[in-house]
């Protein structure tokens, strides 16, 4: 955090205060929802709004009382405008969102996840490959608060072009375990795009672009990097609205030769969040952590709400509500987490593609 950070204000019920012409409230964050701090004040970054401190000191995590008595918490927000991410993700198909999760939050979700984890499978190993960490939500308010995070609600449902959208499974808590066996070998397969974009369950296998109908929300608990098994993925294949051609999953992935000269990696800080098109083609590549650590994620397929989950959401909500975690959100996060992860797919509307249910 630095003299140029953004920050959100958040009031009680937790709506951000957006500045453009006079001060309202909003459940989701676009660029008028942010401020930064100048001169002791707090200066909305793409409105005229200035609002004047009564006490309390400007910083992550603060509260501070405004001049007319209100007293709004401090979170840190991206490091760019929500709308240069909505650029970037219409242009590219993918863009890094940082600071999703609160630097505190990051530190929370990885010792919860590893304790989560020794509490599932106390002898499920230590090295090679992902394992899943059920029940987040349950053991998390700190994951929920991520995946209600209300500049990364604003991104995806502007990119998808609907307020109404849901998430197609419970939030996936994951680890990438450091490699052993796997170290220096190249496995076959893995290349796939995500759901709804997965075979059989859309009407049609040309996807156009003209509505889209899911974005990855993949959050890093810890970093991305190259040595940690950041996931590879194909830069723009989301606009060839189609599945991953047979020879990706042939022979292995080398990166740099072959049909795979083009891929990367997705790299990103601890807390932020990889966005992606869901068309797009990308792969987990369990080989390569290298990093002799595990590498935790939250992993989150989000659609319109009409689209059928992927998975039958219902024991998650009813882990979610069973546990303490909607007792520690504010309003507006547990009314998210409502519309997100436990109400019904709603109905389609008329003309939208008919969504094969697979559960
Ligand atoms: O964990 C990873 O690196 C890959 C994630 C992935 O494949 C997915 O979200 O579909």
């Amino acid at each position: 955090m630095n003299e140029s950070s953004m920050y959100l204000l958040i009031d009680e019920s937790g709506r951000a205060l957006r500045g453009e012409g006079t001060v309202e409230r909003a459940e989701v964050a676009d660029d008028a929802a942010l401020w930064r701090i100048e001169s002791g004040s707090l200066a909305c970054v793409a409105g005229d709004v200035t609002l004047d401190i009564a006490s309390g000191s400007p910083a992550h995590g603060e509260t501070v009382t405004l001049a007319d008595g209100e007293a709004v918490r401090m979170q840190i927000g991206p490091a760019r405008l929500p709308s240069e991410h909505l650029a970037e993700l219409r242009r590219a198909g993918f863009t890094v969102l940082e600071n999703v999760v609160t630097p505190e939050g990051v530190e929370r979700i990885k010792a919860g996840a590893m304790a989560a984890l020794e509490r599932q499978s106390p002898d499920a190993g230590d090295t090679d490959g992902r394992v899943g960490i059920r029940h987040g939500l349950s053991w998390s308010a700190d994951v929920a608060r991520s995946i209600t995070n209300p500049v990364a609600l604003w991104l995806m449902q502007t990119y998808m072009g609907t307020d109404e959208i849901h998430h197609c499974h419970a939030p996936s808590v994951t680890t990438m375990r450091p490699a052993k066996e796997l170290l220096g070998t190249y496995p076959e397969s893995g290349w796939h795009s995500d759901y709804p974009y997965h075979p059989g369950v859309l009407p049609f296998e040309n996807w156009s672009d003209a509505k889209v109908m899911g974005v990855q929300f993949n959050i890093c608990i810890d970093e991305f990097r190259a040595d940690n098994a950041a996931t590879q993925y194909q830069p723009g294949s989301h606009a060839l609205c189609r599945f991953p051609p047979r020879e990706f999953n042939e022979g292995g992935t080398r990166m740099g030769e072959g049909v795979h000269k083009d891929v990367r990696q997705m790299l990103a800080p601890a807390g932020s969040a990889l966005v992606y098109d869901s068309r797009t083609w990308h792969r987990a590549c369990d080989e390569l952590n290298v990093s002799g650590e595990h590498r935790v994620a939250i992993l989150n397929a989000v659609a319109p709400n009409w689209v059928i989950p992927m998975v039958d959401k219902r024991g998650g909500s009813r882990s979610y509500r069973r546990s303490e975690t909607a007792a520690q959100l504010n309003d507006r996060e547990r009314a998210d987490i409502e519309r997100l992860c436990n109400d019904p797919t709603y109905q389609a509307p008329v003309g939208a593609p008919r969504i094969r249910r697979h559960y």
